[in-house]
């Protein structure tokens, strides 16, 4: 089984990254890579060493990791939006978007560090103040709602585009007019796996308004703007993560402790209601009431108050873990429960690592290990796919997908 896991990635892998899929998304995805170099490290410690220094030499002057590096080979309309919307280009000629994805690429780099020590010291070295500085921009930049937490101005930036949790505050944006852009996903996909056209242009129109103001945070008009639980708990857990880099490389770890306490409660205060986290809506100050799966990802925040309550509302209605395959992406009790459209219910394998992550934390050695073999059978029954029917693991999206097949070499290693 690993060795096709290993070999996804040998096929994906373009000399100094791994693209997420070579149909489907050709170049580098921010938040794919972090996933990616977690399965590496067990394959070659200096390949996810590679893989997270490539990313961040796309890093913008003002700390902030854009959620794609442009592959200059590739054509440059194999993916829209591509190069030529973002209009985002670095002195030294790389092409970006201008948004970013969950920050977990702390947490990847301490775990390819513990996976080689020996050989990732001068690693840690190089990238430490670069991570430090990704943290300084969503801290010093993105935290609009006035509660510490960081928010989101897109929904591409959460990771989960077409999550249900957006649709409210979406419903204010008005849609880039049809005919003014055209699709190339749907190329490679079925169309009822992926966002809906009016989604789409709802995507568009937000991206263009950041662009047309030069992707100031400030300066834009922001008709979009999330406090979401999957995001602020992964820069918990990498804040954590920052915290052991630190003291392995002899600087200061409290302030990095400092501030994954003030989120955690701020997480928890702002967040939390009804056994989940939901999103907040930063313009309207009102949390979100669609129970997502981005809602459990703070079962890896180290000692979360209310991580037992979280695991109730994972193992009951809402997500019935250990009854489904993997972790459905939405409320399975909600009217709207979709299991083949992309985050509106499917089951996702980057999401159940990461709780698979959190049960390993809590102790739930049990769950843990039975969604760690469920996990495992599916990835390689399915092809490494990139999500599936929660009840019927039929697969969806992309075949020999690139984080499906790393987080199988992690969780086999
Ligand atoms: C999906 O998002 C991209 C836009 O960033 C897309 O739909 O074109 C999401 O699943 C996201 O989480 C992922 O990082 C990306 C690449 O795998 O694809």
């Amino acid at each position: 089984m690993t060795d096709n896991a290993v070999r996804v990635l040998e096929e994906n892998w373009t000399g100094h990254s791994t693209v997420p899929s070579r149909a489907l998304y050709p170049h580098q995805w921010s938040w794919d890579s972090a996933f990616i170099a977690i399965g590496l490290r067990h394959v070659s410690i200096g390949r996810a060493q590679t893989e997270l220094e490539s990313l961040l030499r796309a890093q913008w002057p003002d700390g902030r990791i854009p959620h794609i590096a442009f592959a200059p080979s590739v054509p440059r309309d194999a993916y829209f939006p591509g190069p030529d919307f973002w209009q985002a280009r670095l002195a030294d000629g790389t092409e970006t978007s201008g948004i970013v994805q969950p920050p977990i690429h702390a947490l990847a780099a301490w775990l390819t560090y513990q996976a080689d020590p020996s050989d990732s010291v001068g690693f840690l070295e190089r990238i430490y103040p670069r991570l430090v500085a990704w943290h300084g921009y969503l801290r010093d930049r993105r935290t609009f709602g006035g509660g510490g937490l960081v928010a989101i101005v897109h929904p591409w930036e959460s990771g989960m585009d077409n999550s249900p949790a957006w649709d409210l505050p979406l419903a204010r944006v008005s849609p880039a007019p049809a005919g003014s852009f055209t699709r190339r996903d749907t190329d490679h996909a079925a169309g009822a796996d992926r966002p809906t056209d009016l989604d789409y242009g709802r995507y568009v129109q937000l991206a263009a308004t950041y662009r047309d103001h030069g992707y100031g945070d400030r300066e834009t008009p922001h008709a979009f703007a999330v406090e979401d639980p999957c995001f602020n708990a992964l820069l918990i857990s990498s804040e954590h993560a920052l915290a052991e880099i630190a003291e392995v490389l002899g600087r200061d770890p409290e302030p990095h402790r400092r501030y994954a306490a003030a989120l955690t409660e701020a997480l928890v205060e702002r967040l939390f209601e009804d056994g989940i986290f939901r999103s907040r809506d930063v313009l309207s100050g009102d949390l979100i009431p669609s129970d997502t799966v981005a809602g459990l990802i703070p079962l890896v925040v180290p000692g979360l108050p209310v991580a037992d309550e979280l695991l109730a509302t994972a193992l009951g209605p809402r997500f019935r873990l250990g009854e489904t395959r993997l972790v459905p992406s939405y409320d399975l009790t909600a009217p709207d429960f979709d299991p083949g459209r992309y985050w509106r219910g499917p089951s996702w394998f980057n999401t159940a690592w990461l709780i698979h992550r959190g049960l390993i934390n809590l102790n739930q050695t049990g769950y843990a290990e039975a969604l760690r073999a469920d996990f495992l059978t599916l990835a390689e029954s399915t092809g490494y796919t990139e999500y599936l029917n929660p009840f019927t693991a039929t697969p969806h999206g992309a075949q020999n997908f690139s984080w499906t097949a790393a987080l199988t070499i992690d969780l086999k290693s």
